[in-house]
């Protein structure tokens, strides 16, 4: 998968660039098959929904422990636009899932940066660093697609406080306060990522985002892998193997 200048505009304009049907059929059905297996685990890896202890908010380090999600971590359809994007080898600084369970099951997740908690917590210098969005499951108008404000990562960090609980659980974010919000919707917008499953939204890590609870009968579930340029590798590591990736070693794409 080669990136067109074109398109490389537009990630570098929106700090958003998405790609329909990415995956092949066979990816998306291993690790659709693998999912309810990880959602199962018990352990420090998996972070319950505040309201619904029984329920899954955030899976992480899949591709640790579950062959199809190490697979999709090392796929070229995720890899070479990666690295066209970021001009630059890349090493896997953290992955985990959102199941985002129907029901109301699935919670709400504040408007926010995902940098900044990388940045303070796990030292990584710059926000040289870009989500891939899994979709999972389908996303749809319904099932609490994720929610973004295109454009927005140009403002860089907009909140660097460290906010309490938010080493990690999921729950406090570093919020972008309301005013912020308004202004920046005013300015650019705010779009929903909907697509059929097995199509992936590359995210650059400022990009602000959010999204409401679930409340169709239908998960929507989104793998996020979160890539980072090797020379952009975090200098801290007291958070655990499952947020904080200490190898940096340049990924090489599986043949498929
Ligand atoms: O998947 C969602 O609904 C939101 C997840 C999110 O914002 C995050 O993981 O940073």
């Amino acid at each position: 998968m080669h990136l067109t200048t074109t398109q490389i505009a537009q990630f570098q304009e929106t700090g958003l660039l998405y790609l329909p049907s990415l995956l092949s059929q066979e990816m998306l059905a291993a690790l659709q098959t693998a999912l309810p297996e990880i959602l199962a685990r018990r352990g420090p890896e998996v972070i319950p929904e505040k309201d619904n202890p029984d329920s899954p908010r955030l899976v992480f380090g899949a591709h640790h422990y579950c062959e199809a999600f190490r697979k999709l971590s090392l796929s070229r359809r995720l890899l070479q636009p990666i690295q066209q994007l970021l001009a630059e080898d890349v090493y896997l600084h953290q992955s985990r899932i959102n199941p985002k369970q129907g029901m109301g099951h699935g919670g709400s997740w504040d408007w926010h940066q995902d940098y900044p908690p990388w940045h303070t917590i796990d030292g990584m210098p710059e926000p040289r660093c870009i989500v891939a969005a899994v979709f999972i499951d389908a996303c749809t108008a319904v099932n609490s697609p994720l929610l973004v404000v295109p454009g927005s990562h140009r403002q860089g960090l907009l909140d660097s406080r460290l906010h309490e609980d938010a080493r990690g659980r999921g729950y406090a974010l570093h919020h972008i306060d309301s005013s912020t919000l308004t202004r920046l919707a005013d300015q650019h917008g705010i779009e929903a990522l909907v697509g059929p499953a097995g199509s992936v939204a590359f995210v650059h890590c400022n990009l602000v985002h959010g999204s409401a609870p679930n409340v169709s009968p239908w998960r929507r579930a989104i793998a996020y892998l979160i890539y980072n340029a090797v020379g952009n590798a975090c200098t801290r590591d007291d958070r655990p193997w499952y947020q904080n990736e200490r190898n940096f070693a340049p990924l090489r794409p599986l043949g498929e």
